[in-house]
């Protein structure tokens, strides 16, 4: 049993609701952008769905470190700002080369590869706006850390340089030191710029820094093995972007280098280790205020999207 079950946290409500909050300040992020067309563009891939994990685990550290999410909010806007950036250059014919996404027709599909670069540009752009210009009653010397967490994770040392070395791996086979450094710069990066941020907004002790960090990592890499895993367990309908991807790019994925089950198993490894760093931080009465992070590390290897 979990410590998030014990504690009587219902987990479907949170995340719904969370999900809820999100998509509102999702909405009413975006409105003086001009011309129309680049701001229908924006529009079109952040408000298309999805899980927005990334925004709800932000919210979530915040709350773990004693924080108002609210204040949190615009930060948790700009990681879903950045996220769906790269979900829209991932799109582009020039990389993974995709027609679908959150079930839909990719945003260069829709609005041409040019346009689609562009929204994606814009959507970075404004993330950084989001903190530094619009979040206030944060201090400022908090916001300067979170706009270095995200600078971090969305550049050479995170989400670009993940994505040059998944490019360059393709059609080749790679040992699993290779695919972790891919995997943590493309996909785990992000989710610890989101704990940490939440956490940084809320003036959280470097131990709990740290120790959300060793979270981010378990959580981040046992995403991935999951997406390797629903790559080709799951239907396209279901995903929401097109299954078997990862065979049609000749990709090294978990399944592929260790089978479906010793996969699945080091996911869940993976996610023991996250929710054993947040230990300290589940005693007596941090039992509510973590059972949050410690559902969502649960959801990542349960979830069938
Ligand atoms: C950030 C400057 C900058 C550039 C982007 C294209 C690129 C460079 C990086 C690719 C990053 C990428 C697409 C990583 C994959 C991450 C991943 C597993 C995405 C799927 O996330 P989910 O399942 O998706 O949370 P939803 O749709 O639910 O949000």
């Amino acid at each position: 049993m979990t410590a998030a079950v014990s504690t009587g946290f219902d987990f479907a409500a949170y995340l719904e609701a969370s999900r809820l909050r999100v998509e509102g300040a999702l909405d009413a992020s975006l409105g003086p952008e001009r011309p129309e067309s680049l701001r229908e563009a924006m529009r079109y891939s952040l408000l298309a769905g999805g899980k927005r994990l990334r925004p709800i685990l932000c919210l979530a550290a915040c709350e773990l470190a004693g924080g108002d999410a609210a204040l949190a909010m615009p930060t948790a806007v700009a990681l879903e700002m950045i996220h769906t950036m790269s979900l829209i250059h991932d799109d582009l014919p020039a990389m993974d080369n995709d027609d679908l996404r959150r079930g839909r027709p990719t945003n260069h599909k829709v609005y041409g590869e040019a346009n689609a670069i562009l929204a994606g540009d814009a959507l970075l752009t404004r993330a950084f706006e989001m903190v530094a210009l619009r979040s206030p009653g944060v201090p400022a010397e908090r916001l300067l850390a979170v706009v270095a967490e995200l600078s971090l994770a969305s550049g050479a040392p995170g989400l670009v340089g993940g994505q040059v070395v998944d490019l360059e791996c393709e059609g080749r086979q790679v040992d699993l030191a290779t695919l972790e450094y891919i995997h943590l710069h493309k996909t785990g990066a992000l989710l610890r710029a989101c704990v940490l941020s939440g956490a940084l907004i809320a003036g959280a002790s470097e131990a709990l820094l740290a120790a959300l960090t060793t979270y981010a990592r378990g959580i981040g890499l046992a995403f991935q093995i999951i997406d390797d895993i629903l790559d080709v367990t799951a239907s396209s309908d279901v995903l929401g972007k097109t299954a078997g991807k990862d065979l049609t790019a000749d990709k090294t994925t978990y399944p592929k280098l260790l089978g479906l089950e010793e996969s699945r198993r080091r996911a869940d490894e993976l996610v023991a280790e996250a929710k054993d760093a947040l230990a300290p931080w589940c005693a007596g009465a941090g039992a509510q205020r973590a059972a949050p992070l410690l559902a969502l590390a649960d959801y990542i290897t349960s979830r069938d999207r």
